[in-house]
């Protein structure tokens, strides 16, 4: 690699930063049950230990997505406990996911449940969430709905979507100004007839009507199969309304594998995207980079490191993309030569300068290896295997 590409990469590098979810450090599988691994974490202390180890082994992860009832177990009053965490194991607290849609109330929906009362609760808990934030100090509040319906004529389709209109108006006066409300979309699961926000184009109209700090959340997971996703990207990023990524792969639906796992040509384009628009524009995309996934069969923290290098090393393939000659093949029609600029970016093996840049930050040249020699996961299987046993994993 010439020395112009490695100085673009050690560029690139330096600002890419990736935030990684609380919940992928704990028990989560599929519907069918879980595989309870010993060295799960299951309280937040623990989830916060792990996702300081990610971050002192890659230095990219400063931050980590927390989700309301599973980690703040006394809501606001745990702003405290949550703080003494980030200090102790050197992560901060990210984004704030509410959870409105675990608790039975919200059978048929939150947001868009036709009883009041319980619009009134989902209203309630995002309230408290967005409080939550502005006492942790941190900017976005990630919105997902499961609402939907499972069987035709059994919803307003269109009344609930002034609801949600109504309400989502209603939380984006409570931000500060330094805040961000983040919608989130997905087309099915785990209502199977319709979803309230059920792609981009309704998060899209959704974020404008709340207000100006509102915008839309991309799960590369949450799309049909052949959806086009690097295409959304740059129409987000044209209406400037791209406020972040819940990364994970898929091969069938919402799988959430690990990151570039399945198609990693996917977040390459997705990354170059994103770096034609910075080239062409001269702006800084505002986005927050997140991780969305389950481990389920592989270990968390070395699924978390996994992904946190595969999403450098496909960040740094598409900064190698010349984006003066690829405008100018662009223009030209011609095609053969702009594709190839594609293709050679991300043929090309980073690995190299990455280690190199590592190297030169004095971090850890082989995160995954460095985690597997330092004794973490053999400390905490012997800690946490009793309480992880004791755990239950049932479908039905
Ligand atoms: C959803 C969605 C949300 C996540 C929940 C647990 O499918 O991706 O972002 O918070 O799962
Ligand atoms: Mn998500
Ligand atoms: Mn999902």
């Amino acid at each position: 690699m010439n020395a112009a590409n490695s100085d673009r990469i050690f560029q690139a590098l330096e600002k890419f930063r990736i935030e990684i979810p609380s919940w992928g450090f704990a028990n989560t599988g599929t519907r069918f049950g879980k595989f309870i691994q010993a060295a799960a974490a299951t309280t937040t202390e623990e989830k916060f230990s792990d996702a300081g180890q990610v971050h002192a082994l890659t230095g990219a992860c400063p931050t980590v997505a927390l989700h309301v009832l599973w980690d703040f177990t006394d809501g606001i009053q745990s702003i405290g406990e949550v703080q003494t965490y980030a200090k102790r194991y050197g992560v901060n607290p990210g984004s704030i996911n509410p959870n409105l849609f675990q608790d039975q109330e919200y059978k048929y929906g939150s947001f868009g449940n036709p009883d009041p009362s319980i619009r009134a609760r989902a209203l309630r808990h995002t309230r408290d969430s967005i409080e939550i934030a502005r006492g942790l100090q941190t900017r976005d509040i990630s919105l997902w709905f499961a609402d939907g319906s499972n069987y035709p004529g059994t919803a307003n389709i269109r009344q609930r979507k002034l609801w949600f209109e109504e309400l989502l108006k209603t939380v984006h006066a409570d931000l500060s100004t330094s805040q961000r409300l983040l919608v989130e979309y997905k087309p099915f699961e785990p209502a199977f007839y319709h979803t309230d926000i059920a792609d981009w184009g309704m998060a899209l109209l959704l974020a404008r009507f709340a207000g100006p700090q509102a915008k839309v959340l991309v799960d590369t997971g949450h799309h049909y199969a052949a959806q086009n996703i690097e295409q959304i990207v740059a129409w987000l990023l044209s209406e400037e309304m791209l406020g972040g990524f819940h990364f994970n792969d898929r091969r069938y639906a919402d799988d959430d594998l690990t990151l570039g796992s399945i198609d990693p040509y996917q977040v390459f384009r997705i990354f170059h995207e994103i770096l034609f628009y910075e080239w062409e524009t001269g702006k800084q995309a505002d986005i927050a980079y997140m991780i969305d996934q389950s481990h389920n069969l592989k270990g968390k923290i070395e699924a978390m490191l996994q992904t946190v290098c595969m999403a450098q090393e496909l960040f740094a393939k598409a900064c190698l993309v010349n984006h003066a000659e690829l405008a100018e093949a662009q223009k030209s029609c011609d095609l053969v030569k702009a594709e190839s600029f594609l293709q050679d970016a991300f043929a090309t093996d980073v690995r190299p300068a990455i280690q190199e840049w590592r190297r030169s930050k004095g971090g850890q040249v082989n995160p995954l290896e460095a985690f597997r020699q330092s004794g973490y996961l053999e400390r905490i299987t012997q800690q946490r295997s009793a309480r992880n046993s004791q755990s239950v994993s049932s479908y039905a």
